[in-house]
């Protein structure tokens, strides 16, 4: 059952960062209000020395009057009491991309194939969220598994975010270095 409460979500359950590290495609996202990824969203996990995570993102972006570019990303992750819910604070490489410090939550992942990713900017009066956005992640830059596809939709569903998101393509330009 969902009612919506941003403080009800259900994250994952043992968070293993480790797992977590290395490349990721979006396939899938929920936009936030104002600028956002557009397409070739690639991000990259990493954990250092002292157990820190680290990622960096690319992605196609248009920012100002219809520039488009290849936008590079980085985040640092605060831990938080829940193993899955961090706290991101994120910059571009170049001073016109946005910077800010969001939630960054993951809501269920096998590590292997699939991740959903929550995050709520802004929650409302009622407790529900008024700005978020979401990743769905691949580690296939084919996209999910057809067994991974249904476990996706239910999570989408409790998020409060099924029916808000866009396919993300890889076939345009891309922004990342292909393997
Ligand atoms: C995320 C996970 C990996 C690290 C980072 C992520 C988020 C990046 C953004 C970028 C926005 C850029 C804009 C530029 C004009 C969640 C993919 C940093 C939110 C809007």
């Amino acid at each position: 059952a969902q009612d919506c409460q941003v403080s009800n979500i259900q994250v994952m359950q043992n968070f293993d960062r480790s797992r977590y590290t290395g490349r990721w495609y979006a396939v899938a996202k929920k936009d936030p209000v104002g600028l956002f990824l557009l397409d070739n969203v690639v991000a990259q996990f990493s954990v250092d020395g002292s157990g820190k995570m680290t990622a960096t993102a690319q992605g196609r972006v248009i920012i100002l009057n219809n520039w488009e570019m290849c936008a590079n990303m980085f985040g640092t992750f605060e831990d938080t009491p829940d193993p899955a819910k961090f706290k991101m604070r994120y910059w571009g490489a170049a001073a016109y991309l946005q910077s800010g410090n969001d939630d960054h939550w993951v809501i269920d992942t096998d590590y292997d194939n699939y991740a959903i990713h929550y995050s709520c900017r802004e929650v409302d009066l009622d407790g529900t969220c008024l700005d978020g956005y979401s990743f769905i992640f691949s580690r296939h830059p084919t996209g999910l598994r057809p067994e991974d596809q249904k476990i996706v939709t239910d999570k989408k569903k409790e998020i409060c975010f099924l029916g808000k998101y866009r396919r993300v393509s890889h076939t345009g330009k891309r922004c990342h270095k292909s393997i």
